[in-house]
């Protein structure tokens, strides 16, 4: 699966009202679902952080009425840093939050569940993925593991 397959996945997703336009309103309820109700305060408020720095990243400072489009969502991660700094933090903040327990390495189940909500399909080569995301091959990907994969799978 190509880079731009993901970033095509992820726009729909994050496009929370399906109308084609992401607003900061739509990346911040993207995810809510799978942490609002956990109870680690300081993970969601680091969500809310990487939420900013994401939204600053797509949209620039003044906010206002703007909104980004699929191809320009998709243009962004060629710019220098994005992945990097403003949407793999996202997406490592937000499955942080989501962690029931105190582990928050994921094992292949949880690996699988996040590879749906990024709306990527669940196939044979998800086992692989996990496999080589898993580094130190203990059967668990950490959020350091998550964060190399993500960086090396969503750069163009
Ligand atoms: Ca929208
Ligand atoms: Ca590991």
């Amino acid at each position: 699966m190509t880079a731009q397959e993901r970033a095509e996945a992820l726009f729909e997703k994050l496009d929370s009202d399906s109308d084609g336009q992401l607003r900061p309103g739509d990346i911040e309820r993207a995810f809510l679902p799978y942490y609002m109700g956990s109870d680690n305060a300081e993970k969601q408020r680091a969500v809310q952080s990487a939420v900013g720095t994401l939204v600053k990243a797509l949209l620039g400072d003044e906010m206002s009425d703007e909104t980004v489009s699929e191809k320009q969502f998709i243009a962004a991660f060629a710019s220098p840093g994005f992945v990097d700094k403003a949407l793999v933090p996202f997406l490592v903040a937000v499955v942080d939050a989501g962690q029931r327990d105190d582990e928050s390495s994921l094992d292949l189940d949880e690996w699988r569940k996040w590879q749906v909500r990024l709306g990527l399909p669940d196939t044979s080569e998800t086992m692989r993925e996990f496999q080589s995301a898993d580094s130190d091959e203990n059967i668990l990907v950490s959020l350091e593991e998550y964060t190399q994969f993500l960086k090396k799978t969503y750069t163009p």
